[in-house]
């Protein structure tokens, strides 16, 4: 499936046609989770891949050999790309589901779910840093221009996957919908790691000794993500994702937008920001 330029719009959303199509949209939409499943949701560049790691090495008490012998879509599909019913099909045992679809799109399909849902979020202008850096490597995300125009779009929520602001604003404004939610931003878990593999393992009922959990933090630090080709994404050929052009594992840092915003921008930001999170209390600390 190539399909690099192409784009499939659903709820109003753009979607990158190489890994969407209107059926692998419809199929998500229409999702029979089960009990048992565990769904990582997150806008793109906000943790997603660290989270299917932190998953991985919990269920398998800090032992890396599936981590390292399985590519994270593979271990954790999008339920949204088209490849995920083959994945599934072939899963035995509790499965982990990912999903970069917002709230709206997923509500009725997950609505008296007992799957457990982890959100995890980021600040947004790192996410924003994240993502323009991304689309400049990823073929199958349009050319961004520059920075400043980005920025506008991802404001505007006009970007690929759509909003930043709805997405948090739909999956944290109905945490209390679901029997099993945790809420974890990208900012713990770079400040407290362990606390955070502690915090998964107790959401997971599944808990570690003090040597398994020292094994989990060790691999999915960042020194250790960005060698494992299995998450680091150099497995995918160079026209779809380029590496001579910027690294997935990119840097891992937070307040890494500071390097790119100009004043003025981070002001708009900030405007755009208070007014559009006024109504959320979750994550107003956050910038
Ligand atoms: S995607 O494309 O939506 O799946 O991307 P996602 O995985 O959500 O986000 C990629 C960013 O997460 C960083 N990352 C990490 N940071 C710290 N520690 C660890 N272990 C880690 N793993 C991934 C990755 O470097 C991307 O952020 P940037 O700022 O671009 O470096």
């Amino acid at each position: 499936m190539a399909r690099l330029d192409d784009t499939e719009t659903f709820h109003n959303i753009k979607f990158p046609g190489h890994m969407h199509t209107q059926d692998s949209l419809n199929y998500a939409a229409n999702f029979k989770f089960q009990d048992t499943d565990t769904v990582i949701v997150t806008y793109p560049k906000s943790g997603t891949t660290w989270m299917q790691e932190i998953i991985t090495l919990v269920l398998n008490k800090g032992d890396p050999a599936l981590a390292r012998s399985q590519p994270n879509w593979s271990r954790a599909p999008w339920l949204e790309q088209y490849y995920c019913p083959q994945i599934l099909q072939a899963s035995t045992g509790p499965r982990i589901i990912t999903t970069h679809l917002p709230y709206h799109v997923l509500a009725p399909a997950l609505r008296d779910s007992k799957a457990k849902v982890i959100y995890v979020a980021r600040n947004p202008k790192d996410v924003a840093v994240s993502y323009y850096h991304f689309h400049k490597m990823a073929n199958f995300l349009p050319d961004p221009g520059t920075f400043s125009e980005f920025l506008s779009d991802f404001l505007k929520g006009t970007v690929h996957y759509g909003s930043w602001f709805d997405h948090v604003k739909g999956w944290t404004g109905h945490a209390q919908n679901f029997q099993k939610f945790l809420y974890i931003a990208y900012e713990e878990m770079w400040q407290d790691l362990r606390g955070s593999l502690e915090k998964v393992s107790r959401f997971l009922q599944c808990s570690l000794t003090e040597e398994e959990l020292k094994s989990a933090q060790k691999y999915c630090s960042f020194n250790s993500m960005k060698d494992n080709i299995m998450v680091n994404y150099t497995l995918i050929p160079r026209e779809i994702m380029d590496h001579s052009k910027g690294k997935f594992m990119r840097k891992g840092k937070i307040g890494d937008w500071k390097n790119m915003f100009t004043e003025e921008q981070s002001d708009v930001f900030d405007a755009v920001y208070s007014a559009r999170m006024a109504d959320s209390s979750l994550l107003m600390g956050i910038l």
